[in-house]
């Protein structure tokens, strides 16, 4: 059988300005997918919201300048302006994960992305964020910077679906999997994947519930503000430079973890650089295996290739030693994860009669 090794990247994108016309930005994609194929890379990761800029900081009053920053329908592969990205992916063969604001035919908004093959020129899989960082109402502070995705996006309402690429890989084995075929074939055939967007890769359940579906690799796309003091709430004030030093290091610290705890891959694509050359989101595009580490990362804040040679086999030691969840979970112990939303503390000392 073919070993089950792949060339991945991360697409990071640099600024993308508000008043930024969405054909330049596509170029700007097919660029990156150009330059991925050019070195024979086989998937390419691109941010969230990668068609404009990052549109939920800013309120917009006309709902018609609103509508431009979303993509329409279910299938947007032959949408006019972001049509050439696809093409280019499905006559080089080579599959791609990519973010957009999602406009439903009934109205809804979601924040989207898909996993478009181009071996099988079509969309695979769809993923609607579930984690909406921000607020509705944009923030009393007029100077705060704002996310307001709770009011363009309805939470994701497709769940964590892992899915096999097929054709990533040659010649992977073929088999039914019916319960008694399972064990047998753990580890073979084409590989597992997961998608999140930004805010999700923060939370674990996410990536637990990938975990529990034998996830290979996460994908995931991003728009971190490295200064958003309004959103991050510091407890002490922090200098500009404090506060981006420490949005680098929860991204990365998100990612290897939970790649370790989930004995999975990670590739992570930022909208990176100074939108409107003010609004600044961090890069730190990263690959990431499944013992933790960070294998491939970008330099800088503008349009950037990450690319790493993965070998999907690195999956298995975690998965079938420190975190192998069948022989080790204890899921008698975990019902308050899914039965309880917020915090309930434990009753103060000296109140346990009342
Ligand atoms: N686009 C995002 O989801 N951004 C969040 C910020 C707002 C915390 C993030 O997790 O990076």
């Amino acid at each position: 059988m073919a070993p089950r090794t792949l060339l991945v990247a991360a697409a990071q994108v640099g600024a993308v300005n508000r008043d930024a016309d969405k054909e330049d930005t596509v170029q700007r994609m097919v660029n990156l997918l150009d330059n991925a194929i050019s070195q024979k890379v086989q998937l390419v990761v691109f941010p969230e919201t990668t068609f404009t800029t990052f549109f939920p900081r800013f309120l917009f009053e006309d709902a018609s300048e609103l509508e431009k920053y979303f993509e329409q329908g279910d299938d947007i592969t032959g949408n006019e302006d972001v049509k050439p990205l696809f093409d280019l992916a499905r006559s080089n063969s080579v599959d791609i994960c990519v973010g957009y604001g999602e406009r439903t035919e009934d109205g809804r908004g979601f924040n989207t992305c898909i996993y478009y093959s181009g071996h099988a020129g079509k969309i695979l899989s769809k993923y609607r964020k579930v984690h909406l960082p921000g607020t509705s109402e944009p923030f009393p502070n007029p100077n705060a910077v704002n996310q307001l995705e709770k009011r363009y996006f309805k939470p994701g309402d497709l769940g964590f679906q892992a899915f096999r690429a097929p054709g990533l890989i040659p010649d992977t084995l073929k088999k039914g999997t019916t319960p008694a075929d399972i064990k047998e074939t753990l580890g073979k055939g084409d590989p597992i994947l997961g998608m999140m967007i930004c805010n999700d890769r923060r939370w674990p359940e996410a990536w637990r519930v990938y975990g529990l579906q034998g996830v290979e690799l996460i994908m995931v796309g991003y728009n971190t503000p490295w200064w958003a003091p309004d959103l991050f709430g510091f407890r002490k004030p922090m200098s500009k430079d404090e506060a981006e030093k420490e949005a680098y290091y929860h991204h990365k610290l998100v990612m290897e973890a939970n790649s370790y705890m989930n004995a999975c891959y990670s590739i992570s694509a930022a909208r990176a650089g100074f939108d409107d050359g003010k609004y600044g989101l961090i890069g730190g595009s990263a690959i990431v295996s499944p013992n933790g580490y960070t294998i491939a990362q970008a330099k800088g804040i503008d349009d950037e290739l990450v690319v790493a040679e993965i070998d999907f086999e690195d999956c298995r030691q975690g998965k079938e030693k420190t975190f192998d969840f069948d022989r080790h979970r204890r899921t008698e112990a975990y019902g308050l994860i899914t039965s309880q939303t917020g915090v309930v503390e434990p009753k103060l000392l000296g109140d346990e009669a009342a």
